[in-house]
């Protein structure tokens, strides 16, 4: 049997309090990045996780700023290259919970190259993608899941381009656990990233954050109407299903929350330890044998 995260999640018993770091979080009021902060904070506590074999990594962005308020270990790094670091770090440390937080111009923009590749190798990780539809922290630019009639900093006629949907972007490219949710529904925000956090493989949970300081259009009101209307009861074992479900809503301008695709599959620590073993690796392998194949 392999190392996993979750057969070998180091449990504590802490409340969720326990696990908030002493900063304050310097969010706008009425942020609702403050709501996945307490949702992640009570899905730790669930789980027990223990902050010593936890870390929490980020990008750049309001978002990004999410692990400075964790009692874990913790990386900011740069912008959109947090999904890379957070796998050298999984590959490196299997033992580890790994959970990446950052935004939707973060994860989708910059680090859109990257989120494929998390997806197809199943990186066992739970990415927290907090969707507020646009760029906060630069004041107000549209990101690629603004709505086109959203007057942005550098759109001030509105946009040209239709956003792109996160869910129905990782579902397409294999991503094996993937959720949805609204930061003012913290019990589901707490509840799908402790599943995805027990999930063995690629967890990816989209969650839709107002920016009550610069997009006016979709407030806490807008995605508190539209998830209202959601559907997701389809057979969360059926990709096709799931995929169709997603199509439905973008069609009908409605957001499917809750948890919408889960699967079981060989992660990527788990495949390279596989072929190590295969080959015979270890430690102390004799590297001279490599150097020797490049002799003339
Ligand atoms: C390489 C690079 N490009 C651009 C920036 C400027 N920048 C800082 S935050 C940010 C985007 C923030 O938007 P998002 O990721 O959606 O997070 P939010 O602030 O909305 O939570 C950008 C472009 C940067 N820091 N680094
Ligand atoms: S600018 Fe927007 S995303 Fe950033 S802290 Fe303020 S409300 Fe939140």
């Amino acid at each position: 049997m392999n190392d996993t995260a979750q057969k070998h999640l180091h449990r504590v018993e802490l409340k969720s309090k326990e696990y908030k770091s002493n900063l304050s979080p310097v969010w706008c009021g009425g942020c609702g990045h403050y709501g996945v902060l307490t949702g992640l904070l009570r899905a730790l506590s669930e789980l027990g996780v223990d902050p010593n074999f936890l870390v929490n990594v980020s990008g750049i962005g309001c978002s990004s700023r999410l692990p400075y308020f964790v009692q874990s270990y913790k990386m900011h790094t740069l912008h959109g290259r947090a999904g890379p670091v957070a796998t050298g770090l999984q590959l490196a440390r299997p033992d580890l919970a790994v959970v990446v937080t950052g935004g939707d111009g973060d994860g989708f923009s910059i680090g859109g190259g990257h989120m494929p590749h998390l997806a197809r190798k199943n990186v066992n990780m739970t990415y927290v993608l907090m969707d507020n539809h646009i760029y906060g922290l630069t004041k107000g630019q549209v990101s690629p899941t603004s709505r086109k009639i959203m007057k942005g900093y550098t759109t001030p006629y509105g946009g040209v381009d239709d956003p792109m949907d996160p869910v129905l972007y990782v579902l397409t490219y294999g991503a094996s656990y993937v959720g949805q949710a609204f930061a003012g529904n913290v019990k589901m925000t707490a509840q799908l990233i402790k599943d995805g956090m027990e999930h063995k493989g690629f967890a990816f949970i989209n969650v839709l954050s107002q920016c009550p300081t610069f997009n006016q259009i979709d407030t806490a009101a807008y995605f508190k109407s539209v998830v209202n209307e959601a559907v997701t009861d389809h057979d969360v074992s059926d990709l096709d299903a799931a995929i169709h479900t997603v199509n439905m809503a973008i069609r009908e301008e409605r957001v499917p929350t809750g948890l919408l695709y889960r699967d079981e599959r060989p992660t990527l620590d788990e495949r390279m330890a596989a072929l190590v073993e295969h080959v015979g690796g270890h430690p102390d392998y004799d590297l001279r044998k490599i150097i020797d194949l490049s002799r003339p």
